[in-house]
């Protein structure tokens, strides 16, 4: 099909920038590569595909006027609704594009994630994914050890939300970009895999590195808030729907993200 990613990208950035999204492209081809067979998302190599991150300003740009708008309609987490209807405003707006969105929550029959979001974000180039093989020495065994992307101007304040894939929109010339390898020491990535860890609440593996932006105290506070006291929080009714939030067999629920 005659369309270049670039203006794909550009329309994509149009729409989701302002909201505090940031979309980065790569090839299904490259992202099947790095991960094993059955996480492999079924589309050809040269698929073009975008990963969708949500810096701090999120919260302020998109998540609160959701939640006033939309405060009764909320069926699962509000975070996840909220990205949830801003992908499908974004797939109205390409309505002459057939796109198919799969976000951070979702599962598969078999409750594996359909789709891995930092292998994702790394082979996009939007944030390197720092994983215990980046460490020379093994300190910590069979232990298992969650790996973590690290955003060059956000550290660690962000979160990876989806992905949104093209399937009639075959790239085979872009160009792969290198994701920034900003935790640069050994030293420094040990600290940030424990942190991220055994002390992911204490929010310090985020400031690993100096960053542009960080969440906000009431961003923070909202995370660390129980979901059915969320609403409460940004000064709203908290008698929706709230109480499903988390109970989707189709999903996985996190807290702070
Ligand atoms: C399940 C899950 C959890 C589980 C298990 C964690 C795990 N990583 O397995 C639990 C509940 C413990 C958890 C906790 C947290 N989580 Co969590 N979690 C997920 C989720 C939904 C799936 C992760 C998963 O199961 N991966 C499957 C395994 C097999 O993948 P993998 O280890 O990466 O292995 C692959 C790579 O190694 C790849 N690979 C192999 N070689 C190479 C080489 C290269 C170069 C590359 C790129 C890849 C690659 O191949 C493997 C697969 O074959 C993701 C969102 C998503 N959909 O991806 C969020 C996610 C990882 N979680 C996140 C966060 C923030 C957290 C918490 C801090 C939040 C919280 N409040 O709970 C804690 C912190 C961890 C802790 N200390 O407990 C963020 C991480 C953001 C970041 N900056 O990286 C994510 C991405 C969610 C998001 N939307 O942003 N989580």
């Amino acid at each position: 099909m005659a369309v270049s990613s670039a203006s794909i990208q550009q329309r994509l950035g149009e729409w989701l920038s302002p909201l505090g999204f940031q979309c980065d492209p790569f090839l299904i081809g490259w992202y099947n590569a790095v991960i094993q067979p059955c996480f492999h998302l079924q589309y050809p190599d040269d698929t073009l595909a975008f990963v969708v991150l949500s810096t701090p300003q999120m919260f302020e740009k998109a998540f609160k006027p959701f939640i006033v708008e939309k405060q009764f309609s909320i069926v699962r987490d509000p975070i996840d609704d909220c990205v949830a209807h801003y992908f499908t405003l974004v797939k109205k707006n390409f309505s002459d594009q057939r796109i198919e969105a799969i976000h951070d929550f979702e599962v598969l029959p078999n409750r594996r994630p359909k789709v891995l979001v930092q292998s994702a974000a790394h082979v996009a180039g939007a944030a390197y994914y720092y994983q215990k093989e980046d460490v020379q020495k093994n300190l910590w065994g069979e232990k298992k050890i969650y790996g973590v992307c690290i955003h060059p101007r956000y550290g660690g304040w962000f979160a990876i939300r989806g992905v949104l894939i093209f399937p009639d929109v075959q790239v085979p010339s872009l160009e792969q970009k290198l994701p920034v390898d900003c935790v640069s020491t050994d030293e420094k990535k040990i600290q940030l895999l424990e942190r991220f860890n055994f002390h992911w609440k204490d929010w310090t593996y985020r400031d690993i590195i100096d960053v542009e932006e960080r969440y906000s105290e009431g961003q923070k506070q909202y995370f660390a808030t129980p979901p059915a006291e969320r609403l409460k929080l940004l000064g709203l009714k908290s008698e929706c729907s709230l109480m499903t939030a988390g109970g989707n067999q189709q999903s996985i629920t996190h807290g702070a993200l």
